[in-house]
């Protein structure tokens, strides 16, 4: 990662203030429950985004990023115009300010070491370091409990993708060794521990890097179907199908696709809870199972997976894995193993003999350890 704060000075010509930082994520199990106000199981990755960012004497704000060398300047009335990676910063002026903030005018330079395009919510880092960095910058009143819906109504309402929650809660509220259990209708949050260490295990994350892209279509369909689902069953949200009911439920759909999308959601959430009371009991390995159920929920039900993540999904489980898992919202991405710590060259050697087989683009792995969340750095 380039320096931001070096960054900062070589654009502004002047020191910055102070930097902030806000990590990537993986998500453990819950996938696509978010926006069904369910259950998710995310942890911070040690990457991140840097902001390095100081108050500005000029209206508006200027930033700059290792994402593309020009600079951006924007100003309160110029707001709804601004494109590419920068449309997350101007999103997040935006959220706040109409959210009734009074944003400090700022130029902030970003660094990030956060891989974009592999479903690690490179994005949601963004908004979240850049909203982390105003709101102490501007001395703004803002609980952290409330930041990740405006850094999500940055990305929804102005980016224009129909994402839920998780990705900025994730950045924002997620601590060190920790997995966060996040309701995403209630947003009550529980930190579970998660040493993956001491129990001399490792979550490999490989990278498919097959290309991810939920801005498009599928994602959106996915949602909608959820959504026409809950109205037809009459109910606020899938969520409010519990396992029991699945079935009374499944009876009242005509349509075979939407009968499977409603069966990811309501077993998909069953399985975050799972895996929580599994935690909480501190038997991390025993939860190999469900993570591998979760894969083939979305892979058959959901329908979110390439081939190359299931080919990703099925080295690794050949490999000796306990359980493996696509992460994110799917169509690309990654995949996440839990192996025993000692295994991860043999794992990640199957994967790339796999994918060599089939010839697909190398992959990439590397082993992940929960780092902390969104945070002004010392
Ligand atoms: C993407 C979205 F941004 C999240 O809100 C979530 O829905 C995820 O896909 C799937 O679980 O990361």
């Amino acid at each position: 990662m380039n320096d931001a704060s070096a960054a900062f000075t070589a654009a502004f010509g002047s020191e910055p203030t102070g930097r902030w930082a806000a990590p990537g994520r993986v998500n453990l199990i819950g996938e696509h429950t978010d926006y069904n106000d369910g259950f998710v199981l995310p942890f911070a990755l040690p990457q991140r985004v840097v902001a390095a960012a100081a108050l500005s004497d000029e209206p508006g704000w200027a930033v700059c990023s290792d994402f593309e060398p020009e600079p951006v300047a924007f100003t309160s009335t110029g707001l709804g115009a601004v494109e590419g990676w920068a449309a997350y910063v101007a999103g997040v002026v935006w959220a706040l300010t109409d959210a009734g903030f009074d944003v400090p005018p700022a130029r902030i330079a970003l660094t990030s070491d956060v891989p974009v395009g592999a479903g690690v919510s490179s994005s949601a880092a963004l908004e979240s370091a850049v909203l982390t960095a105003l709101a102490d910058l501007g001395g703004l009143d803002l609980p952290v409990a409330d930041r990740p819906a405006l850094a999500q109504r940055a990305e929804n309402v102005y980016v224009g993708a129909p994402t839920g929650i998780m990705d900025q809660s994730a950045s924002i509220r997620c601590e060190e060794g920790r997995a966060l259990f996040l309701d995403c209708r209630s947003l009550a949050v529980e930190q579970i521990p998660f040493d993956l260490a001491a129990a001399g295990l490792a979550i490999l994350i490989i990278n498919s890097n097959a290309p991810h892209q939920h801005v498009d279509g599928e994602y959106g369909a996915r949602r909608k179907s959820c959504e026409e689902a809950a109205r037809i069953l009459g109910v606020p949200a899938l969520r409010d199908v519990t396992p029991d009911a699945l079935d009374e439920a499944l009876g009242k759909l005509d349509d075979d696709v939407m009968r499977r999308r409603v069966r990811h959601i309501v077993t998909e959430n069953q399985r975050v809870l799972d895996t929580v009371e599994l935690l909480r009991a501190g038997r991390i390995r025993d939860i190999g199972p469900l993570m591998t159920a979760s894969h083939a929920s979305m892979r058959d039900d959901f329908e979110i997976t390439v081939p190359e993540i299931d080919v990703a999904v099925e080295a690794a489980l050949a490999a000796g894995a306990y359980g493996a898992r696509m992460t994110g919202g799917g169509f690309g991405g990654c995949v996440l193993a839990l192996i025993d710590a000692a295994d991860a060259d043999t794992t990640t050697a199957a994967v790339e003999r796999a994918y060599a087989e089939r010839s697909f683009t190398a992959p990439t792995a590397w082993m992940a350890t929960p780092g902390p969340g969104a945070t002004r750095l010392p």
